[in-house]
């Protein structure tokens, strides 16, 4: 016989006493259907949970996980490092995603991908379940940003039920405690060149209370996005500058090739062929000489002694 493929759900889990049950029940339906070939684990994460979720979910047949510190990033982490799945399944315990739909994603891993997202948006919303302001507002917001500044075509950037696979889990190294969890998911998989699928689900409306905080978390996601794309956060700015005040502008372009040699060393995202190109092209030296000579023009003086330690600074962190 042959050794079945382990898959782990992992539900992150606040005060859901309404539907965490259902959630669970929902999972298994749906990992029924695939049991000839895979074993199963279900792993909720409860984030200090206030009401009856805990030992509801065990009774539903879960493994509880107790994480302490709050947040969904910092559930999924914990879920993520109590899991033994080649295939990684995550949602909400809310009982706004079906579960019972778990074998299309797995589907789509089996045929290559190594991450998939169940897209609400080509899929079938019902009614009251989103908020007119996260359809039309928030998420297509959250969603634009992130196909501009990534160049991607997502339909639904802020969707919870998604799979990937344990290997992916580990390249990706995800970090965030609150909601852009789901935001470096998607981007760092994009900097790996990772293959992205989505599939279109259903959303049901949610029973219980919601745990987002609309703008703080919108605003969690906004500042990820931006701090992982130094192109648009200071090269493109910076070479607009160029044009109006080079003083501003020299300074958002060094900021720029500073943030990508940072992402690409400290932050082990691979670089794109303009950055790769620039950081090679750009050593200390180059810098440097470019700083003494314009140090002898007057109306570029401060740009010279600046572009002089500058390369110092740049320096250091290449050799990092
Ligand atoms: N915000 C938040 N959510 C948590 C935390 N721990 C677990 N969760 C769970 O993470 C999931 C996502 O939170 P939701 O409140 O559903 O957030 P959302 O789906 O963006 O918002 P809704 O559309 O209102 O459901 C739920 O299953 C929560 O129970 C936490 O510490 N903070
Ligand atoms: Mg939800």
């Amino acid at each position: 016989m042959t050794k079945k493929t382990l898959v782990s759900v992992i539900l992150p889990c606040l005060n859901e006493k309404k539907t965490i049950e259902r959630c669970i029940t929902w999972a298994k339906q749906g990992l029924r259907k695939l049991a000839q070939r895979y074993k199963s684990e279900i792993i909720v994460v409860d984030n200090g949970s206030t009401d009856r979720s805990r030992s509801l979910a065990r009774r539903a047949g879960a493994k509880v996980v107790v994480e302490k510190r709050r947040g969904y990033g910092s559930a999924y982490k914990a879920g993520l490092a109590a899991s033994h799945g080649t295939y990684i399944i995550i949602g909400d315990s809310d009982g706004t995603y079906d579960f019972r739909q778990i074998p299309r994603f797995i589907r789509e891993l089996e045929k290559g991908a190594d991450l998939v997202l169940g897209s609400r948006l080509t899929g079938t919303v019902s009614p009251g379940a989103m908020p007119f302001t996260h359809r039309y507002l928030g998420n297509p917001i959250l969603t634009s940003l992130l196909n501009i500044f990534y160049a991607r075509r997502l339909s639904d950037s802020q969707t919870g039920f998604r799979a990937f696979t344990k290997r992916v889990s580990k390249i990706l190294n995800l970090q965030s405690n609150g909601m852009e969890f789901a935001s470096e998911m998607i981007v760092k998989a994009i900097y790996h060149q990772l293959n992205i699928s989505e599939v279109p689900i259903r959303y049901f409306r949610r029973s219980g209370n919601s745990k987002l905080l609309p703008l703080s978390d919108a605003w969690r996601h906004i500042k990820f996005l931006i701090l992982y794309t130094p192109t648009y956060a200071f090269i493109i700015p910076g070479l607009v500058f160029l044009v109006i005040d080079p003083y501003i502008g020299i300074q958002l372009v060094m900021l720029g090739v500073f943030a990508k040699v940072y992402t690409n060393k400290q932050l082990n995202l691979p670089s794109g062929p303009l950055a790769r190109f620039l950081i090679s092209h750009l050593t200390v030296e180059r810098l440097f000489i470019a700083g003494v000579i314009l140090l002898l023009v007057p109306e570029f003086r401060l740009i010279g002694v600046q572009l002089i330690f500058t390369s110092f600074f740049y320096g250091l962190l290449k050799e990092s």
